[in-house]
């Protein structure tokens, strides 16, 4: 007995947040429907309820389950529950509904509340898609926790506890998922690799949960062997209709395209002298017979259009109101590309006759990959509810007011056990879930759910370790990227500093110093007036804060403006002291959550201590080795004094990097 604990634990972490509590009330169940959905929710139900009857007639039932609800409030995919000790009714207007409904019953009472009244919740976004960047010989871009879950070896062949994965998502309510990379292998539109897709569509349909495709924009040339991919040709609008419908004859439901085009090198319309809106709106035709979208990234910038954080902008900007209703543009966050911390992306808001989504990050591809604690339902609470001061509206507002609206974000999947590469990594997996739901539930809130159900129910340890997690975003953008600082991070494997990076020949806006500008004179990128004024792209009273460097936000000071060494704060520190400042206060926070945590043993599983003891021990070392590398490469240019001793000499900060991360040791 004594051994089987740890054994338990390992389980439930691998698990993910599914470990629901077994009930030993007797229930007597009347379920309304007999379809794959209503067998998942009897499932759910049966491997938490031991004491289980059926019932002939509703009247009889203790425990009722049902999709023909009749009730106005609830809307959609949504559901109402009401509950006691002794009767549990869940009622939809859907079979997804009544999963969903029965998937938070089953927290809550995880999570130890019994009684529920009347309570109603319908989802916030209508589509709740993960997008994997995963590849089909199997290797996952950016991933952190192994190798993809989806492919092997140029096939299909998904994990086979794959229905982990289809319960995790249906628990919080995702009903999408594209499986492959927005770097598209023309060879995902193979019939024969259809053939596969139509498998993880058949799996994945009783969940509720659509197959999308990342694809390739010249894959009627790539793969349909045609001489051109325009847009606007005739055998190219037949080879994509006839595409589409060899997809929908296979994957009934099947959820329509993303697309990456003119991005990073990969072919779009442009090629061809089109522009975005003639490629999504002939991909968006296709697909419209069937009910299928068109997600089409704004992810676009190059080497030659000037400030990278103002291009997606300028380029989509002059298309508002020319995509058809099936498109919707799917905007990053940030202007950049997923920093520790950047302002929202002035589309948000200035988009007025298209439909826009937001693409978050799961998968920690600049922020410490699996390796780091850093909880993220802070950041995106920070980016959806940011004023837009576009018609009064909040960034969350902007994307919520349309016929069709969505929320993704990159998952953080592999083939490792645990799927994400670590334990605390999950949590932001399922922050994500619960935001797309309902972007107002609170980054406490999810955090200590999340906790509850994954790690212990016991109060302390939930206050400590909610505790470590809220402050734990804030900590990696003192330690990495302070004061709106942003691409600092190693080249192309984006794992630690490189604020130095020097590529002879490669892109400038692939470098670090495109984005500090560090010299003599200071540091930060001027994007006021005086310079890119990419201030412009924000509406007022924005522009004129974001403009004056005294009124900036100071988390956006070098953002926004390049700053003398000695620029005086008001709190009179100088942006030399405030540099160190941060850079020293995100170390000491991972060092304050090691202690907290150290109080934790015996509280969570021991391999939940062991692991999350071991990765905050990387975790203090690559903080201050970001802290030392920056700080050394600055003091360079200021002359300034650094007030401590630094862990690191400058040399052994540039020589780390030439090493590989823990988890990637963790991968040999
Ligand atoms: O952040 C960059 C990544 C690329 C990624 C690209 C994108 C899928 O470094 O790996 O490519 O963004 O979002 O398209």
């Amino acid at each position: 007995m004594l051994t089987l604990l740890p054994m338990l634990a390992t389980a439930q972490s691998d698990n993910l947040w599914l470990n629901f509590k077994t009930m030993q009330e007797p229930y007597v169940f009347y379920l309304t429907s007999k379809n794959p959905t209503f067998d998942v929710i009897k499932k759910e139900i049966l491997s938490v309820v031991p004491n289980f009857y059926t019932a002939k007639k509703m009247e009889q039932a203790s425990f009722v389950v049902l999709d023909n609800s009749q009730n106005s409030a609830i809307q959609g995919d949504g559901f109402m529950i009401n509950a006691d000790e002794k009767n549990v009714k869940i009622e939809a207007k859907t079979s997804a509904g009544a999963l969903y409904g029965v998937y938070e019953f089953l927290r809550r009472r995880k999570n130890g509340e019994t009684v529920i009244k009347n309570f109603v919740s319908n989802p916030a976004f209508q589509i709740r898609i993960l997008n994997h960047w995963d590849n089909p010989d199997g290797s996952v871009e950016r991933g952190y926790a192994g190798k993809s879950i989806w492919f092997q070896d140029g096939k299909i062949n998904f994990r086979s506890d794959i229905e982990t994965y289809a319960r995790a998502n249906a628990s919080v309510g995702i009903n999408a998922t594209v499986i492959d990379n927005v770097n598209a292998d023309p060879k995902i539109l193979s019939s024969q690799m259809l053939q596969g897709v139509k498998t993880v569509a058949d799996r994945l349909r009783p969940y509720n949960i659509k197959v999308y495709l990342a694809v390739n924009f010249s894959s009627p040339a790539a793969l349909g062997g045609l001489k051109t991919s325009d847009p606007l040709d005739k055998d190219v609008i037949d080879w994509w209709t006839k595409k589409v419908k060899e997809i929908y004859t296979l994957i009934p439901n099947f959820g329509g395209f993303l697309v990456k085009a003119n991005s990073e090198g990969l072919p779009g319309p442009m090629d061809f002298g089109r522009t975005h809106a003639d490629g999504a709106n002939m991909l968006a035709k296709a697909l419209k017979p069937y009910g299928g979208i068109v997600m089409w990234r704004a992810f676009v910038y190059n080497p030659q259009g000037g400030d990278r954080a103002k291009q997606a902008y300028d380029e989509f900007m002059p298309l508002d109101g020319k995509f058809d209703d099936n498109v919707i543009i799917q905007i990053k966050n940030g202007p950049v590309d997923f920093q520790p911390r950047e302002p929202f992306s002035p589309l948000f808001g200035a988009m007025k006759n298209t439909q826009i989504m937001a693409e978050l990050q799961i998968t920690q591809e600049y922020l410490g990959y699996s390796d780091h604690l850093c909880y993220l339902a802070t950041m995106w609470k920070e980016f959806l509810d940011y004023p837009t001061y576009h018609n009064g509206k909040t960034v969350k507002e902007t994307t919520l007011n349309q016929k069709l609206t969505a929320f993704s974000a990159v998952a953080n999947t592999g083939n490792m056990k645990n799927w994400c590469g670590y334990v605390m990594a999950q949590s932001n997996w399922y922050a994500f879930g619960r935001l797309a739901w309902n972007p107002d539930l609170t980054s406490q809130q999810i955090a200590k759910e999340w906790i509850n159900l994954t790690l212990t129910n016991d109060e302390d340890a939930v206050k400590k370790i909610s505790s470590i997690m809220l402050r734990s975003r804030e900590a990696v953008v003192d330690y990495m990227t302070p004061l709106g600082l942003h691409h600092l991070m190693g080249w192309s494997d984006h794992w630690g500093p490189e604020p130095w990076c020097a590529i002879p020949g490669a892109r400038e806006d692939w470098m670090p110093r495109y984005y500090h500008k560090a010299a003599a004179d200071g540091l930060g990128f001027n994007r006021s007036s005086t310079g890119s004024n990419a201030v412009e792209q924000y509406q007022e009273p924005l522009k004129s804060m974001f403009n004056d460097p005294k009124l900036c936000p100071k988390e956006f000071v070098l953002w926004f403006h390049h700053l003398p060494w000695d620029y005086t704060f008001d709190n009179g520190n100088t942006l030399w002291d405030e540099l160190v400042y941060h850079y020293d206060k995100g170390v000491k926070e991972v060092e304050a959550f090691q202690n907290v945590w150290a109080t934790l043993k015996g509280k969570v599983s021991d391999p939940v201590f062991n692991e999350v003891t071991e990765k905050l021990k990387v975790q203090l070392d690559e903080a201050q080795w970001w802290r030392d590398g920056c700080l050394l490469y600055f003091q360079t240019f200021s002359k300034m004094d650094i007030p401590f001793k630094t862990k690191y000499t400058f040399e052994e900060c540039k020589a780390k990097l030439r090493t590989k991360s823990y988890i990637e040791r963790q991968k040999d």
